[in-house]
């Protein structure tokens, strides 16, 4: 069913902008999909625009006559602080900003579980804790969460923020048997953020039905969401496959993993 006339999806040539350019295709009359790099070409329900997200003109040109924003563009881990400034928090501003100049009523915020990263994995949290990013790239995405509730306590642009886990074909390591969420799962939960009635500000968690996990995900049944797959059964094999972790080893110890445990990225 089109529930709108256009929504925009950002970072559209990415990992997951190809799985949301096709599990929204029905959506709206209308996608519009922007990314700096090459977004191959256009289906009928399509149109294209390069962007990139740290010029304001051009996100405005492509936040024009659009409904809603799926806003998945950025650098996706650990980086230099300019790259992380440019595209991520610069970058992020600049959605926030054009949204508002264009009367945009609803954002979906492509966050990330390294905004709370430093979480110990003993503690289950729910989305009303404070952050503790694991990593310049986590500060960027609690940035992007602080925007997001700026912008609808100012001005009622209304927001889901997704804490995304580990969004892949299947979970890579052990970590992610708690951190996985499926393409399926994934495309659900974002149709759910963009078509419920009233999200205001809204936290969840991107993931799956998983039996191990360091999240209370109870305000995603709010907008309807309800996973359908599981890690739960890719278990036994990852067992079989990955040797028994150290309990202390930092990466072990955080919510975060590897972001927690890895030094300064530009000391590296
Ligand atoms: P990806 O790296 O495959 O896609 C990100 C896209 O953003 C790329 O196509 C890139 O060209 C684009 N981009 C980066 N800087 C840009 C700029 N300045 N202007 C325009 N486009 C720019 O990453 P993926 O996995 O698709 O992730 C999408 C979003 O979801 C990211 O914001 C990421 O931080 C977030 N996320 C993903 C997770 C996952 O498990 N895949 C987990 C947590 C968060
Ligand atoms: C993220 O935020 C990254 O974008 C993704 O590549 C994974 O590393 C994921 O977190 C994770 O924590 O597994």
């Amino acid at each position: 069913m089109k529930h709108f006339k256009r929504v925009l999806i950002t970072g559209a040539a990415g990992a997951l902008g190809k799985v949301l350019r096709a599990g929204l295709a029905d959506i709206a009359e209308t996608l519009r999909l922007t990314d700096r790099m090459e977004l191959g070409s256009a289906a009928a329900n399509e149109e294209l625009q390069v962007c990139d997200l740290a010029d304001l003109e051009s996100v405005l040109a492509a936040t024009k006559d659009v409904e809603a924003i799926v806003h998945l563009g950025g650098v996706a881990r650990e980086n230099t602080f300019n790259n992380i400034l440019n595209s991520n928090i610069v970058g992020s501003y600049n959605v926030y900003e054009a949204a508002r100049k264009n009367g945009v009523k609803r954002i979906i915020f492509a966050s990330s579980n390294h905004a709370i990263g430093f979480y110990d994995r003993t503690e289950t949290i729910d989305s009303n804790v404070m952050h503790r990013p694991d990593s310049l790239y986590g500060l960027s995405k609690a940035f992007g969460e602080d925007l997001a509730r700026y912008y609808f306590d100012k001005f009622g642009i209304e927001s889901v923020c997704i804490r995304i886990g580990s969004c892949f074909p299947e979970p890579m390591d052990r970590r992610m048997l708690a951190t996985w969420q499926s393409y399926d799962d994934f495309v659900q939960m974002v149709s759910k953020s963009l078509i419920a009635a009233r999200v205001g500000f809204t936290v969840i968690y991107g993931m799956s039905d998983n039996c191990e996990s360091f999240w209370d995900n109870t305000k995603a049944s709010v907008i309807g969401y309800r996973p359908k797959d599981t890690a739960d059964v890719f278990r036994e094999k990852m067992f079989a496959a990955t040797p028994t972790p150290d309990p202390f080893a930092p990466a072990i110890v955080y919510h975060g993993g590897g972001f927690a445990a890895d030094g300064h990225f530009e000391d590296q």
